[in-house]
C-alpha cells in the first residue's frame, strides 16, 4: 500500500498538491482514525502531550502509544536510540493528531490505512540520514522496509498528496490549526453542521419524544394518528405504539394544521405508563382539538392500551388553522398545553381575540395537573396557576397572548452548572410579518394580536398602555420564513460546542437557525446553521442535505438533537426522515456519553433501519445567490425595543460556537436546497418534485436559486403531486407542461369527485377512508359534495358562506370521507387553510374575485 503512491511524477505530483493546497483552503477536515470527529481527552495525555488539549486519543490509547515507544525502545540499539527516539515519539503521536485521518489516509474507510503517518518531504529526508532503520520498527509493511535503502522511493512513498497535511508541516498551518475544534462558520457566519439520518418514510412525522424510562426508546408521531416505536438501535417496530387514525381529522392537503399534533409522556411513566396526546377531532359539523390521556398496555411495554383513553380536556376550534398542538410535562411535573388561537386570520373573534380573553382557552399556555386523577377530576389547577383568583380568566392559563405556539421545549439547563434549567422555548408562528421565538414565563402575555412580533399589529390594542406584554427574544421577517418550528436548546453530551445553543427552524423555508444567549447581557444571538460544506460532512454515515420543510424538532432521552422534515408536506405522502444533527467539528471523548438502555421486551417484528439519504454535496461549484434573503438577517433584538419592524444588522459574527475564519477563501456553496428543485428545471424525478418548489411559484421556472423564496401561488409541486396522487396521467402532464394554476383548472374540473381522491390513494385509503366509513355515494361522486357546512358562528368565512348557498354541503366529520373540501364556487380550499389567511379585507376581495385558481390566492400579500 505504501507504494502504490510511488508512481507519481514529480511535475503531476506538483500540480496535484497546488490544487490540493487550493481546496484545503476551503475546507479543514479534522477527523480520527475511527472516522468521527476529534476531541478534548477527559484529562491531559502523559505521553502525546501536544494532543491534550484536542485530538484523537484518550488516555487509554496514549497509554497504548507510550507502550509501543517503550517496545521500539527495547528493540533499538542505544546509540541509534539516542538519536531517533524524538522521531519515534513524533510519528507514534501523530496517532493522536486532530488530523489523523488525513496523516494515515483513513479518511475513507474503505481503503487500508497507512502504518507510517504521511511525512513532508524534508523531514522524511532528514530522518532517512540518522534514523532510517527506524521504520522497520515502527511499521510491519514489508514493503516499507524494502525501500529502506532508498532514500527517495521511501520518501516519495511515505508523502501525502495534500501536502498540506504532511507532518510536521500541518502543526503550523494556520489554516489547520486555528479554530480547530470550533464549529466552522462561512464568511456570513453561518454555523456548518452536519447530519446524521435516523429514521424516514415517514408520513408528516410532527413529534419525536421519548418516555423518560431508560429504555432509550423513541417515539416518532404522524399527523395521522400512529405512534411508531423506534429502539436505541433505530430499528422500528412494526406494530405501531399507537393508532387513533380513526379518530384523528386530518387531511391530505399540504399544510393542514389538523391532525395528531403531539405527545408527552407523563414523568412518571416508568411506573403509571401514562401518557397524553393533543389532537384534532370531528365532532358533529365541528372541530374540536382534544387532550386525551393513555396508558401502555400491561403485556406490552410497546404498544398503548387503546381502551384506556380518557379525554381530559376538549377546546371548541373555529377554524381548521392554528391548532397549537404541543404538550410538556414541567419540572413542576404540571402538564403544559399549547393552543393556537383558534384560526382565520388576525385572530377574528370576540372583541379583542381569544389571545387576549383569558376567559377562553385557546391562544394560550395552559397548565394543569393531571396526577392523582383515577378519582374525582381527570385535571386539577395547580394553586399557582398565575389567574387562579380571577373571576374573568379561566384557571387553566399559565400565559396568554399567543397565535400558535408550534414547537416548545424546556431547557435541561446545562449538565455541569444546570444553568438554563426549566426554560420555556416557544416558537409562535406569525400571521404576516414576523415570526418570533418566546420565552414563556407564568402569568405573561406574549402580545398577541395587538403585536406580531416586535411590531403592533392591532395598532388600538397595541396602544392599550395595560398591554404590558412580553416581546420575543428573537423575530424574523417573512423573507426569511414564514412559519416558525421551534426547537431545543441542545444539552447533549456527544456535541459540546453545541451546548447551550437554541436551535429552531422554518417550517416554510427550510432554514435551520440557531440563538445563543450572552450570559452577561442577556442577549440573545442570532446565527444561520448551514450544512457543512466541501468535506466538512466528510464522515461515514454523515449527509449535509435535508427535505426542506421542518416540521418538528426532538430530543432523545439523552438530550441529542434531531428535526424532522418532509419534502412533501402531506399527512398521507411518507417523505417525512428524522435527522440527527452532527457537530462535524468535535465531539465529547469516546466513552464519555455511552449509554445503558434498560431492555424492552418486544412482541412485534423489527424493521431495520436503513438509510435512503446518501447525498452529500461535495461540488463547490454553484454560485450562491447573489441576491439571496440570506445576507440580510435579523438579530434579537433587545428586550424592549422601540415599536415597529425590527431591522436586520448585518455582518455580526457568531458567538461562542463559531469560528469565523478558517474557510474565507472557500468557494461559494449552493443552498443544500436548491438540489432539490431540480424539478423546477424539468430534470424530474419523483423525490425532487416533492422536495423543493419553483421559486417564483411557476411550473418550469429556472431552479430555484434563491432556496428561501415560498410560494407565492399553490405550488406546482403541490399540483403535480395532486395529479399524481390521483393516478391521472394526463393530469400529470399538464401539470408538468402547464403552469401550476391551469393544472389545478385541469385536475378539478376534471375530477369534480376531488373531495373524494383521497379514496384512490392507497396508502390514504387503508388508513383512513375505511375507517371513516366512505359513503358510498362519496365515492362515486363526480361532483363536490364537500362544502363546509354552515356553522351558524360569525366567524364562518366566505366559502362559508358560498357553499351554504349552493346548499351542497357535506360535512367532514358526520360523513366522515370528504377529506379535501375543495370548494368550487370560490375556488377555495376550505377555509382557514395557510394559505387563505389574511385579513378581513382579503376574504372579500377573494370571494368576489371571481373563479379558482388565478384569483383566489392573494398574489401580492406577503405571508
Ligand atoms: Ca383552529
Ligand atoms: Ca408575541
Amino acid at each position: 500500500m505504501a507504494g502504490r503512491r510511488a508512481g507519481a511524477g514529480a511535475g503531476a505530483g506538483t500540480l496535484l498538491a497546488l490544487l490540493v493546497l487550493r481546496a484545503l483552503g476551503a475546507a479543514a477536515h479534522p477527523q480520527c482514525l475511527d472516522f468521527r470527529p476529534p476531541f478534548r481527552p477527559p484529562q491531559p495525555l502523559r505521553f502525546c502531550s501536544q494532543y491534550s488539549a484536542f485530538g484523537c486519543c484518550t488516555p487509554e490509547q496514549d497509554a497504548a502509544l507510550a507502550r509501543r515507544f517503550g517496545a521500539v525502545a527495547a528493540r533499538v540499539d542505544a546509540a541509534m536510540w539516542a538519536e531517533c527516539a524524538g522521531y519515534a515519539l513524533d510519528l507514534l503521536c501523530q496517532e493522536c493528531s486532530p488530523y489523523a485521518a488525513h496523516l494515515y489516509d483513513a479518511e475513507d474507510p474503505s481503503t487500508p490505512l497507512r502504518t507510517v503517518p504521511g511525512l513532508c518531504e524534508d523531514y522524511c529526508l532528514d530522518m532517512w540520514q540518522t534514523c532510517r532503520g527506524l521504520f522497520r520498527h515502527l511499521s510491519p509493511d514489508r514493503e516499507l522496509w524494502a525501500l529502506e535503502g532508498n532514500r527517495a522511493k521511501l520518501c516519495r512513498s511515505l508523502s501525502l498528496d495534500d501536502t498540506d497535511y504532511c507532518f510536521p508541516r500541518l502543526l503550523v498551518n494556520e489554516n489547520l490549526n486555528s479554530n480547530l475544534g470550533r464549529v466552522v462558520a462561512d464568511a456570513e457566519g453561518c454555523l456548518q453542521l452536519c447530519l446524521e439520518e435516523v429514521a424516514n418514510g415517514l408520513r408528516n412525522p410532527v413529534a419525536m419524544v421519548h418516555a423518560r424510562d431508560g429504555t432509550h426508546r423513541f417515539f416518532v408521531a404522524e399527523q395521522l394518528g400512529l405512534v411508531w416505536v423506534y429502539l436505541p438501535d433505530r430499528s422500528r417496530l412494526e406494530k405501531p405504539f399507537l393508532n387513533i387514525s380513526r379518530a384523528v381529522l386530518t387531511s391530505p392537503w399540504e399544510g393542514d394544521e389538523r391532525g395528531f399534533l403531539g405527545l408527552a409522556f407523563h414523568p412518571s411513566f416508568r411506573h403509571n405508563g401514562k401518557l397524553y396526546v393533543y389532537y384534532s377531532v370531528g365532532v358533529g359539523f365541528d372541530e374540536w382539538i382534544r387532550i386525551s390521556e393513555f396508558r401502555v398496555s400491561e403485556d406490552d411495554v410497546n404498544a398503548v392500551d387503546h381502551d384506556s383513553e380518557r379525554i381530559i380536556l376538549e377546546i371548541e376550534e373555529p377554524a381548521s388553522n392554528h391548532n397549537g398542538g404541543q404538550l410538556l410535562f414541567g419540572d413542576d411535573g404540571y402538564l403544559y398545553i399549547f393552543t393556537g388561537d383558534g384560526g382565520m386570520a388576525g385572530d377574528p373573534f370576540g372583541k379583542f381575540g381569544n389571545a387576549q380573553n383569558k376567559s377562553a382557552l385557546l391562544g394560550k399556555v395552559l397548565r394543569i395537573d393531571v396526577d392523582r386523577n383515577e378519582r374525582g377530576p381527570l385535571y386539577r389547577i395547580p394553586p399557582d396557576n398565575p389567574f387562579v383568583g380571577d373571576p374573568a380568566a379561566r384557571p387553566e392559563v399559565y400565559a396568554f397572548g399567543v397565535r400558535n405556539m408550534w414547537r416548545c421545549s424546556f431547557d435541561r439547563g446545562d449538565p455541569a452548572t444546570g444553568a438554563g434549567r426549566g426554560r420555556l422555548f416557544c416558537g409562535d408562528v406569525g400571521q404576516n410579518k414576523f415570526e418570533e421565538v418566546d420565552l414563556v414565563e407564568r402569568g405573561r402575555n406574549y402580545g398577541w394580536r395587538a403585536r406580531e412580533g416586535y411590531q403592533c399589529y392591532d395598532r388600538k390594542l397595541c396602544a392599550n398602555a395595560s398591554l404590558d406584554d412580553v416581546l420575543p427574544i428573537f423575530a424574523y421577517p417573512h423573507k426569511l420564513g414564514k412559519s416558525v418550528t421551534g426547537g431545543y436548546v441542545y444539552r447533549g453530551c456527544e456535541y459540546p460546542n453545541l451546548n447551550g445553543l437554541y436551535v429552531f427552524g422554518d417550517f416554510m423555508s427550510g432554514r435551520l437557525m440557531s440563538l445563543r444567549e450572552n450570559p452577561e447581557t442577556g442577549q440573545w444571538r442570532y446565527s444561520e446553521i448551514c450544512m457543512g460544506r466541501g468535506q466538512t460532512c466528510a464522515f461515514p454515515g454523515l449527509i449535509n442535505n435535508y427535505y426542506p420543510h421542518i416540521i418538528s424538532f426532538g430530543e432523545d432521552e439523552a438530550g441529542e438533537l434531531y428535526f424532522m422534515s418532509t419534502g412533501m408536506p402531506s399527512a398521507t405522502v411518507a417523505h417525512g426522515v428524522v435527522y440527527k444533527m452532527i457537530d462535524p467539528s468535535r465531539r465529547a471523548p469516546p466513552g464519555k456519553c455511552q449509554i445503558q438502555p434498560s431492555l424492552v421486551k418486544v412482541r412485534s417484528r423489527l424493521i431495520h433501519f436503513v438509510p435512503k439519504e446518501k447525498f452529500i454535496r461535495r461540488t463547490e461549484s454553484t454560485p450562491r445567490p447573489t441576491k439571496a434573503p440570506r445576507r440580510s438577517r435579523p438579530t434579537a433584538a433587545p428586550r424592549r425595543p422601540p415599536h415597529g419592524p425590527h431591522g436586520p444588522p448585518r455582518g455580526q459574527a457568531p458567538v461562542g460556537v463559531a469560528g469565523g475564519g478558517g474557510d474565507g477563501s472557500a468557494q461559494p456553496t449552493p443552498s443544500p436546497r436548491t438540489a432539490q428543485c431540480v424539478w423546477c428545471g424539468r430534470r424530474a424525478s419523483a423525490r425532487a418534485a416533492g422536495a423543493w418548489r419553483c421559486s417564483r411559484g411557476d411550473a418550469g421556472a429556472p431552479c430555484a436559486t434563491t432556496p428561501g423564496t415560498p410560494r407565492r401561488r399553490p405550488s406546482c409541486a403541490a399540483s403535480w403531486a395532486f395529479c399524481t396522487l390521483r393516478g391521472r396521467p394526463s393530469a400529470r402532464k399538464s401539470a408538468r407542461g402547464a403552469r401550476c394554476p391551469s393544472c389545478w383548472t385541469t385536475c378539478a374540473a376534471r375530477e369534480a369527485s376531488a373531495t373524494c381522491w383521497s379514496a384512490r390513494t392507497p396508502a390514504w385509503a387503508r388508513t383512513t377512508a375505511a375507517t371513516r366509513r366512505m359513503p358510498a355515494s362519496c365515492a362515486a361522486a363526480r361532483t363536490p359534495i364537500c362544502r363546509r357546512a354552515p356553522s351558524g358562528r360569525s366567524q364562518g368565512g366566505p366559502s362559508t358562506q358560498a357553499s351554504q348557498a349552493a346548499g351542497q354541503e357535506h360535512s367532514l366529520s358526520t360523513e366522515g370521507s370528504c377529506l379535501s373540501r375543495v370548494d368550487l364556487t370560490t375556488g377555495c380550499i376550505n377555509r382557514g387553510l395557510p394559505w387563505m389567511e389574511g385579513g378581513a379585507g382579503e376574504w372579500k376581495a377573494r370571494q368576489s374575485a371571481g373563479p379558482w385558481p388565478e384569483k383566489c390566492y392573494p398574489k401580492d400579500v406577503d405571508w
